[in-house]
């Protein structure tokens, strides 16, 4: 057996892909340099994976900006509107980013991970052409440094099922029999640059599919494994099981399988004996949690291989997928707990992790007993530290009562009506405000020690200030303070509540040059003080108006942190959601009569399988209730969700029975509403207006349009009017032009009524 992965982190230790690429957006640097930088960092990130003992090592793993985009490019699937604009890496960059008047292709997220990958676009018309380049390229540049690695391509199946018609009038997978022909092509390619094998990647098989597309998958691999010349090949999946495409994967005559055997994954294992496995295969075992941040239990893993080794032809070990999904390496945390940093492993500690089970595998626990000493170790210290229980955490008890408001939404109503006299179709925005330069460079001050907590304190009072009086000006209902004193919402409260820890170097790509620093959830989570009391109540105490306090859910908090995998999620968000209930309450003892608590990522944290659904929706609906439900009748809960598609969380959105809820809708055309309407929902709703995506400035003819299709499907005195999402991406300009411009087209539709 051998050690592998199927992908490492891109961005190097310091994020020089990033400055690199941007530097080249920027008009700073040519083409040569970004594909210098680039291929400097394949080639130490090879280095690496070879002296940390890996036996193979993936290629074309890398990307300028994305692997499905790298895909696209591959098989030629280039939109018109793409393939006019300059060339090469412009081109490129073009259908990642858009150029001037060309919009770029849409982004969705990679599953249920945090990664984002551009959809490509098909049609009836589409006509693939092979551009091999990119992974011939990179095989053959380590084989130049006497590496021979295995080049890793997206596969034909789930390629097409990512990819989108945008007239929505053809499948993209009806395009098969037309794909196949370019993958035989690249496969004789890479056999003839000298590959042995070839990881085609499959992860949209743990999806729900249909029988006629399993079907379509046995033919496809039939088809592949029919060529005479070209390497062997691998499929590989992940995230989750494979479920029905198990046996059809066993009995495709392809050499190898990647299985994920972690998280919901486990249930492979079992699967897998209970189809007798896969005697004449290569099984690579997916063994290390790819997608979290734990030290592995060796010991349960070697376990798993044990039993793994009699249902295969050879056994291989592995992460459970790319290691993209976490950061570079923990050594490069200095100011972490010690005792924490040993719990964790980021990329670099799993690949030492999988290299160790393999050597464990091959000559015996004997010969990795002191790592596996280390590591009962640390697992033990985790166990046992009193940073991850905290008795008066576990045993703060919730009774059903806390799990919804005293009164039910009608006679709220009436209640808030009467506090706040608000007028129909109230006018509001989600939450932030411009994150002006000043903002950014206050803070980066205050970090570096150059800047007083004092300076920094009243340069936030001061945007405070602004941001009140713009809005009192543009005449806007509910106000907000437009979180100034916050970067990422979700680092913010992370840092404030203790059970979280914060990295420094920890970022992980999000989409493109983005990255994010996801917080980890180590221990029991309470809130030690008030986290935005001050900031809520001096902003309030700058006007008459009715400003809301703005905090963010327990679901989000989770989706966008490494959590704790030694409890049950719905634990881990039963206690955050307990420290936000003290917040909202002290939000409301100070006065504020509008909290907005907002779960962005409600809907994306989905599970995959329809089957883990409905235990994943009670779990959030009941940390967001019990979160917002202490309040008085009236005091007025919002909340806030963005990435539409709605469709599958309309009952959970009801269920969380908020007063008032704003989404996006205006790329829609408001067709959350008739969703609504149709679902009944008998609460409040402000469904977007304004696309803050886009830069553009929408009319005030446009936005008495969406409000007039709006109200013409529900109640007019349930309707709010806001953006879409918050804007603190957005410039002043055009935040001034579109509120005034919403205000005015709410005043006309205000006295259509
Ligand atoms: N916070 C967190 N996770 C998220 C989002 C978030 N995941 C989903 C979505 N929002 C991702 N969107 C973005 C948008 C912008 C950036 C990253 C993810 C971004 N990052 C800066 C960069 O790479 O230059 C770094 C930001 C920083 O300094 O922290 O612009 O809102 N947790
Ligand atoms: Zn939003």
């Amino acid at each position: 057996g051998g050690a592998t992965v199927y992908g490492y982190p891109r961005q190097g230790a310091n994020r020089q892909l990033k400055k690199a690429t941007e530097a080249y957006w920027a008009g700073r640097t040519d083409a040569d340099t970004l594909l210098s930088a680039a291929r400097d960092l394949r080639l130490r990130r090879l280095v690496e994976l070879r002296d940390a003992g890996l036996d193979e090592i993936p290629s074309n793993d890398f990307s300028l900006y994305d692997h499905v985009l790298d895909t696209a490019w591959l098989v030629g699937a280039i939109p018109r509107r793409h393939a006019v604009v300059g060339e090469g890496l412009d081109r490129y960059f073009a259908m990642a980013r858009g150029a001037a008047d060309v919009p770029p292709l849409e982004m969705t997220k990679w599953f249920d991970t945090n990664y984002h990958y551009l959809v490509p676009e098909l049609g009836p018309d589409t006509e693939f052409t092979l551009d091999p380049t990119k992974p011939l390229t990179e095989f053959a540049e380590a084989l130049e440094h006497g590496i021979l690695t295995r080049p890793v391509v997206l596969g034909p199946i789930s390629f097409l099922l990512l990819a989108k018609d945008p007239t929505g009038t053809s499948e993209p997978l009806a395009l098969l029999d037309r794909l196949l022909p370019l993958y035989i092509d690249l496969l004789g390619q890479l056999r003839a640059a000298g590959a042995e094998w070839v990881q085609l990647d499959e992860p949209a098989l743990v999806t729900d599919q249909p029988a006629a597309v399993l079907e379509r998958v046995a033919e496809t691999y039939a088809a592949l494994a029919a060529e005479r010349v070209r390497p062997k090949i691998l499929v590989a999946s992940y995230f989750d099981r494979l479920g029905d495409a198990l046996p059809v994967l066993a009995d495709s005559p392809v050499e190898g399988l990647a299985i994920d055997f972690t998280g919901p994954a486990v249930a492979n294992l079992e699967h897998l004996a209970a189809i007798g496995g896969v005697p004449g295969k290569r099984l690579v075992a997916g063994v290390v949690n790819g997608r979290n941040i734990w030290a592995a239990d060796l010991a349960a893993a070697l376990t798993t291989l044990d039993t793994l080794y009699g249902l295969a032809g050879s056994l291989d070990v592995s992460a459970s997928c790319s290691l993209l999904h976490v950061p570079l390496d923990v050594t490069l945390e200095r100011d972490l707990h010690p005792e924490i940093a040993g719990w964790l492993a980021f990329a670099r500690q799993k690949v030492a992790e999988v290299v160790t089970l393999r050597v464990g595998l091959a000559e015996g626990r004997a010969a990795i007993a002191e790592a596996l000493g280390d590591n009962a170790d640390r697992l033990a210290s985790r166990v046992g530290s009193p940073i991850v229980r905290v008795p008066e955490v576990r045993d703060r008890a919730v009774t059903d009562a806390d799990l919804h408001r005293a009164s039910p939404y009608e006679k709220r109503r009436q209640a808030q009506q009467a506090r706040l006299a608000l007028p129909d179709l109230p006018t509001t925005t989600i939450g932030s405000f411009p994150q002006t330069s000043e903002l950014r460079k206050a803070r980066a001050e205050l970090r570096a020690g150059r800047l007083s907590d004092e300076a920094y304190e009243d340069a936030m009072r001061a945007e405070i200030r602004s941001v009140i009086a713009a809005q009192e000006e543009l005449g806007i209902d509910v106000l907000v303070h437009g979180e100034p004193e916050r970067n990422d919402m979700v680092q913010y409260f992370a840092e404030q509540l203790a059970g979280f820890v914060a990295t420094r170097h920890g970022w992980v790509q999000s989409y493109g040059t983005r990255y994010v620093r996801p917080p980890i959830i180590a221990g029991d989570v309470s809130r030690p003080a008030p986290m935005t009391v001050e900031w809520s109540t001096y902003a309030a105490s700058l006007t008459p108006r009715p400003v809301k306090g703005m905090l963010t859910g327990p679901v989000t908090m989770l989706a966008w942190s490494f959590v704790r995998d030694d409890q049950p999620e719905a634990e881990t968000a039963r206690q955050v959601a307990l420290a936000l209930r003290d917040e909202v309450a002290d939000l409301e003892s100070a006065g504020i009569a509008v909290i907005q608590v907002d779960e962005p990522a409600l809907r994306e944290t989905l599970p995959l399988r329809q089957a883990d659904r409905a235990a994943y929706l009670e779990w959030a609906v009941t940390s967001f209730t019990l979160a917002t439900s202490g309040v008085r009748d009236e005091t007025q809960i919002h909340t806030h969700m963005c990435y539409a598609e709605f469709g599958d969380v309309l009952q959970a959105i009801i269920d969380m029975d908020a007063d008032v809820i704003s989404l996006e809708a205006a790329r829609s055309n408001m067709a959350i509403v008739t969703d609504l309407t149709a679902a009944a929902y008998p609460n409040e709703v402000g469904p977007g207006v304004w696309d803050i995506h886009s830069p553009r400035v929408p009319s005030v003819e446009e936005i008495i349009g969406h409000l007039r299709t709006a109200t013409a499907s529900f109640p007019a005195n349930r309707l709010w009017v806001n953006p879409d999402c918050g804007l603190k991406t957005r410039g002043y300009p055009e935040v001034h032009a579109t509120l005034a411009n919403l205000v005015t087209a709410t005043a006309a539709v205000r006295s259509d009524h």
